[in-house]
């Protein structure tokens, strides 16, 4: 193929709005990353000829289903599950289940992309996947989210296991749902197999799994300080949504010597000038993992402010840290971060920067570390969970905690080394694309037309 039949973005973009109607998120997910690899491709004429990145831009295989449980009133419920199988070039399919009612096809393959790129900059043999459910855990019983867990399970284990695809926790999914998942796919297979991630300590789960993917988001933005010979030393930073990602960023931050003054939920946020410390952060993690309760109950308990309906991007920052969801910085609280001298973003939650936000951030040239290199530490200590697990031993809290830290510098560094631009400025977004896409790329290269 000559040069001048090279896709333009426009065109690629085109034909994947064509294949995947009305898929907004997971559009987003592929222009994002298009954005950066097709110009790379064009000095790089073998992935073209392969066409590669339209092949990572399409699915292996997508699996829905039909979830039925019954609830404590003895109604009969009907939700949908699924899983995307994107890539497994570099290793099994591997990534998060989240159950949220806003869960679509469209959401559950924009994941499953990014996490194949995310999982290539891990450095761990891991292929990219997602699955989930518009079933709303809020509100359930024990029981109910037990009857959902075990009738979720009896379908996806058909097509999922240690060597093949290996689910794990997201939105909605935690110790709770992983435990009733687990317990439901050793039942119906009679195997013990390292088949989930994020499990129990009793059952063969990894210490600092839980924490890994706050700290690695944190870790993320320490090695970006680092570069500019700076530091977290008294930055005041905002973290958006109060669920496992939000709450182990804000005990790095900590750690570190910044200070955190915001958390959220669906509901609102609360700023809390003192910093979100100590006792005020362990009442935190027991409301939302124990009692289920609502961030608003934290300003009641501390007496701090609560703005109901809004995203705490308005408080002034040095660092900001989006722990939540998708889409939840738009192009004008881009602004307002930059506008109000924030330095640095660090996303702990997948996409949570709307595309024309990210051009803000790029434009202001402050340090911006997009969700595929921030917060890949979670997965990579599934990564190892998944080797303790083959191999039949558990590492000790030292030696994870290192290798954590090892594996969010490494993905840092290359990164820088693939996204450094004239003069000092490092487009983290465009390092982290081609680092990620590279590996992927080469192994898809090695196996032919597939
Ligand atoms: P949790 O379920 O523990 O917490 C989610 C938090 O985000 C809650 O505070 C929740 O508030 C809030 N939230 C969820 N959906 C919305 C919404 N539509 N609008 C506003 N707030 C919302 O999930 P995690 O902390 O595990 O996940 C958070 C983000 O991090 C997600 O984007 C996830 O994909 C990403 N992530 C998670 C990893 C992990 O290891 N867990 C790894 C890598 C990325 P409420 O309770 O009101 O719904
Ligand atoms: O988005 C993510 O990286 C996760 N939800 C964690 C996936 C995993 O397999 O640990």
């Amino acid at each position: 193929m000559s040069a001048q039949d090279l896709p333009d973005l426009e065109s690629f973009m085109a034909g994947v709005r064509k294949r995947n109607p009305g898929e907004n998120e997971f559009h987003q997910a592929v222009q994002e990353v298009a954005a950066d690899v097709l110009p790379f491709v064009a000095s790089n004429p073998k992935y073209q000829e392969w066409e590669v990145m339209r092949r990572i831009a399409e699915p292996d295989r997508i699996v829905i289903f039909r979830v039925c449980w019954e609830d404590d009133n003895k109604n009969i419920r009907v939700n949908r599950g699924y899983r995307v199988q994107n890539n497994n070039a570099i290793g099994p399919y591997k990534g998060g289940v989240r159950f949220h009612p806003s869960v679509t096809l469209s959401v559950l393959k924009f994941l499953a992309f990014e996490q194949t790129f995310k999982n290539s900059l891990t450095s761990l043999p891991m292929g990219g996947g997602k699955g989930g459910s518009d079933f709303n855990p809020k509100g359930k019983s024990d029981g109910e989210v037990m009857r959902f867990c075990q009738s979720f399970m009896t379908e996806l284990h058909r097509h999922i296991g240690p060597d093949t695809d290996v689910p794990a926790g997201d939105i909605g999914v935690g110790a709770r749902e992983i435990g009733f998942m687990f317990g439901q796919y050793k039942r119906l297979t009679n195997t013990f197999v390292g088949v989930l991630t994020g499990k129990g300590m009793e059952y063969g789960g990894s210490l600092i799994r839980t924490e890994a993917t706050g700290y690695g988001t944190v870790y993320f933005m320490e090695d970006m300080l680092k570069a500019r010979k700076d530091t977290f030393e008294g930055k005041i930073c905002t973290v958006s949504g109060s669920g496992n990602v939000a709450t182990h960023a804000v005990e790095k931050i900590n750690q570190l010597g910044g200070k955190s003054v915001t958390l959220s939920d669906s509901s609102g946020f609360i700023y809390d000038k003192d910093g979100i410390h100590g006792d005020k952060l362990a009442y935190v993690k027991e409301l939302k993992t124990v009692r289920r309760g609502r961030i608003e109950e934290y300003a009641k308990e501390f007496g701090c402010e609560f703005h109901a309906n809004q995203r705490p991007w308005s408080v002034p920052c040095d660092l900001a840290f989006p722990c939540a969801t998708q889409n939840e910085v738009s192009k004008e609280e881009a602004e307002i971060l930059v506008k109000n001298g924030c330095q640095g973003v660090s996303e702990g939650a997948n996409m949570p920067t709307e595309l024309p936000g990210i051009d803000v951030f790029k434009a202001a040239k402050i340090m911006y570390a997009p969700s595929k290199a921030a917060n890949a530490g979670g997965v990579a200590v599934s990564g190892l969970e998944m080797s303790q697990n083959s191999a039949r031993i558990a590492w000790k809290e030292e030696e994870l905690q290192q290798l954590l830290r090892d594996i969010m510098k490494n993905i840092h560094d290359n990164c820088a080394e693939y996204g450094r631009e004239d003069g000092e400025y490092i487009n983290y977004v465009k390092g982290a694309n081609l680092a990620g896409f590279t590996k992927v790329a080469d192994a898809m290269l090695a196996y032919g037309v597939l």
